[in-house]
């Protein structure tokens, strides 16, 4: 079994490196149709099940490269100490490229790392995935390596899981793969568009969230008994999540997401101690869709590892969808 190191050093040592002077990507946040929930591998960050995403437009991260004297990280326009969590991250991160590429490029400069999230602050959103998958990006361009779509993709999945699919637009399937050193663990987008859906964003509450997504997949896959149902219940869910794209099937599809959405929380709920990462807000959104969908709005929603509601419907509806939630934005 491959480390982090090894499993970078596999997908880089096939392309020659070259420096740029400066190297600026995008990559846009996503939210998951069908979600991931649990790793099969801890150290390669592989999952469990295969995983569906949409990908959030212009929202999402920049991020800039260019030689210094020495490393920073500037997030959002601020300088962080490189002991920061999330600067260190970043570093570990850009390790992983920098060890392979110094075999082949003599005297490398320090780097300056300069990333802006453009989701709005409390959306909700989590910006790990199009951070990591920006970084990688901008890793890929500074040092001129011109890796494929599925290695840049198989690369983010080391910062964060939920970064490999943000390497794309549009409808993204993650494959979870079965390889042990995780080389089949790839995101690759779907060739289909559906541009009537839309999604709205309601923020219930904008804090750090108290159980990270990584430490609560661990507790889940540890002592939640409804966890052994997932896998089964990701494979039907997906089943029915690529019929509804191809066929344009807004019923299926939002049904389907919700229904997935919901089991991941419960199997949260199951584990030990209990994972609730609802506040009774969220409920409260949840009982409201439910009662207008039963007035016939078609209208559902997903949640992640978080306490705001994502609202799934078409574009004809919008008007009467902000009206009964005026907070929401729309992508
Ligand atoms: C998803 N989530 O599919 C699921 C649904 C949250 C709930 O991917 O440990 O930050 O870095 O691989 O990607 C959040 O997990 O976790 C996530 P790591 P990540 O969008």
């Amino acid at each position: 079994m491959l480390t982090r190191k090894e499993f970078a050093k596999q997908i880089l040592a096939n392309h020659t490196p070259s420096i740029k002077e400066k190297a600026t990507a995008f990559a846009p946040a996503n939210i998951a149709l069908v979600k991931y929930w649990g790793k099969r591998d801890k150290e390669l960050n592989l999952p469990v099940t295969d995983s569906l995403s949409i990908d959030l437009g212009n929202l999402g991260t920049e991020t800039t490269i260019e030689p210094a004297d020495k490393d920073a990280v500037i997030l959002n326009g601020t300088e962080l100490a490189l002991d920061n969590t999330f600067a260190a991250k970043v570093i570990d991160f850009v390790n992983l490229f920098r060890n392979t590429v110094n075999q082949a490029v003599a005297n490398q400069p320090a780097l300056r790392i300069t990333t802006d999230n453009n989701i709005p602050t409390g959306a909700g959103v989590a910006s790990s995935a199009s951070g990591f998958a920006a970084l990688t990006k901008a890793l890929d361009q500074f040092y001129s390596l011109g890796l494929s779509g599925r290695e840049l993709s198989l690369m983010a999945n080391l910062g964060s899981g939920s970064a490999s699919r943000s390497i794309f637009k549009g409808f993204v399937y993650r494959h979870a793969g079965t390889d042990p050193n995780g080389m089949d663990s790839y995101s690759e987008p779907l060739s289909c568009t559906w541009p009537e859906l839309k999604i709205g964003l309601i923020t219930v509450s904008a804090k750090a969230k108290r159980v990270s997504s990584r430490e609560g997949m661990e507790r889940t896959v540890a002592t939640s008994p409804l966890y052994k149902t997932w896998p089964q219940q990701v494979q039907n869910d997906m089943a029915k999540m690529l019929a509804a794209i191809k066929e344009k099937d807004f019923e299926l599809m939002g049904s389907t997401a919700e229904s997935n959405a919901l089991a991941m929380h419960e199997c949260m709920r199951a584990a030990t101690p209990p994972l609730n990462y609802f506040e009774p807000e969220t409920e409260a959104i949840i009982s409201k869709v439910q009662k207008l969908r039963r007035e016939g709005l078609p209208l559902y929603l997903t949640i992640d590892a978080g306490p705001n509601v994502k609202l799934l419907f078409q574009e004809k509806d919008t008007h009467t969808i902000k009206t009964e939630f005026p907070d929401m934005r729309v992508i």
